[in-house]
């Protein structure tokens, strides 16, 4: 119900949908003629009008109106006429004390809502000039380089897959490039399901390129002997805080942003670009995996990216990423790790033997559904270093810290609040605890992490 003709025919542009009804009241002295697609409500606001409007059980009423008198009479003709009908009222300016009390009625502002949209299309459209920007740069390049960090991360990853789509070319004019490998086994998982190939190359290598996009990266992160060609690129697109002492023609750089592949699905909406249910999937990993599934350093942007992306990507492809398929002979050792589990002080401990390393991080995921578990770990041996994976409820002592106090002096380690790991080589294991059989491993785990989880 629109007050006066000038709102119904700002209604007039927005519509009405199957179900919808258009109503409009003319104000005093207004010209009578109808809006288009309105039905005049005929005997003016009164519950009589709106009885006659004919309201069926689950129908709703919508006010349009900026004026304190209209809303009054019509809510009340409305908790008449159409008794448990819920109403939206739609008004820039009426305060909440305009508003009578009505036990199913919420108020929303037309041009908020409307200003919302169009901030959202302002930030595409910014979005779309740097992509135009980029494309522009490098479109007379024969081969550009998408150069990513030394051991490339799946926010990395997705982000220069998506890069690449967005300047429409292949592996051939446009690999995926690193100093190092892809080593953690999940992004390696990540990068068999997607079937990339990223290049490792060395710094002479960079001189078949004749264009340079870093992404996730800053060419700081080189050390402090950057290759000269490094150090002057045409694009750098990435969430770390802004560094100095490098060149970029074009660069992107969006400290509040939780992923690289939130800036680049804002390219992908604004390009309008197709997506693919192998690109979502991989930008949603990368968010994902940045973020901690949305829950560390997550701006709105990384959400509403994620919501976007949530509608094209494959589950079963996700699934395939971070459920990597577990060998057979994984299984096994943890059928024996099992038979041995206990939950002691909310530690679960499993040990796995020899298996292969993207096992053991699944295995400590498991552990933590354990009744009772507070903290899961999950150890196994793989080439000469025992390696073990930790996973917490979120409400403890942080996981990273702990595994920092174990390691001390003997391996790395690291990690976040709920999920860590840690490497330590047999060799110095065996030194510091007079073994490495698995009785020994689990023994002098459970101890190190009591007390350290303790402390
Ligand atoms: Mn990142």
């Amino acid at each position: 119900m629109c007050d006066g003709a000038e709102l119904a025919r700002l209604w007039g542009r927005i519509g009405a949908g199957e179900d919808e009804e258009l109503t409009w009241v003319p104000r005093d002295g207004e010209s009578r003629a109808r809006p288009p697609g309105f039905r005049v409500l005929q005997g003016g606001l009164s519950s009589e009008s709106i009885a006659k409007l004919d309201p069926k059980e689950g129908d709703g009423f919508s006010l349009v109106t900026e004026d304190g008198p209209f809303v009054r009479a019509a809510v009340s003709a409305i908790a008449e006429g159409a008794p448990g009908a819920p109403v939206l009222v739609l008004s820039d300016r009426l305060d909440r004390d305009d508003i009578p009390e009505h036990p199913c009625l919420r108020r929303a502002g037309l041009r908020s809502l409307i200003r919302d949209d169009i901030d959202e299309e302002f930030d595409l459209l910014r979005d779309l000039r740097r992509l135009e920007d980029i494309r522009e740069l490098l479109s007379s390049r024969s081969k550009v380089g998408i150069l990513l960090q030394p051991d490339p991360d799946p926010d990395g990853i997705a982000s220069g897959y998506a890069l690449r789509a967005l300047l429409s070319r292949k592996s051939s004019t446009c690999p995926l490039i690193s100093f190092g490998e892809v080593k953690r086994p999940e992004n390696l998982a990540m990068v068999k399901a997607l079937g990339l190939d990223i290049r490792t190359v060395t710094a002479e290598d960079l001189d078949e390129f004749d264009g340079l996009a870093l992404v996730d990266v800053q060419p700081n992160v080189f050390g402090d002997d950057i290759p000269a060609r490094v150090r002057s690129v045409d694009v750098v697109i990435d969430h770390h805080p802004e560094r100095t002492g490098y060149d970029a023609v074009i660069r992107d750089i969006r400290p509040s942003f939780g992923a690289t592949a939130t800036m680049i699905t804002g390219y992908v909406r604004a390009a309008g670009l197709e997506i693919r249910p192998k690109l979502a999937t991989a930008l949603i990993y990368g968010i994902k995996s940045d973020t901690q599934l949305l829950g560390r350093e997550t701006s709105r942007f990384d959400i509403s990216a994620f919501a976007y992306l949530h509608q094209w990507h494959s589950p079963a492809l996700l699934r395939r990423i971070e459920r990597p398929a577990l060998p057979l002979d994984g299984l096994k050792s943890l059928g024996r790790a099992l038979s041995h589990t206990s939950v002691k002080d909310g530690i679960h401990l499993l040990v796995l033997g020899r298996v292969r390393e993207d096992v053991i991080p699944q295995v400590a995921d498991l552990g933590l559904q354990a009744d009772g578990a507070e903290w899961s770990i999950a150890a196994g041996t793989v080439n000469s270093d025992l390696v073990f994976s930790v996973r917490n409820v979120g409400y403890v002592r942080a996981a990273g810290e702990v595994v920092r106090t174990i390691v001390e002096g003997l391996g790395v380690g690291g990690g976040h609040r709920s999920m860590a790991k840690g490497i330590i080589p047999i060799k110095a294991f065996r030194k510091a605890y007079g073994g490495a059989d698995r009785d020994t491993i689990r023994k002098a785990l459970l101890k190190a992490f009591s007390k350290a989880i303790q402390s």
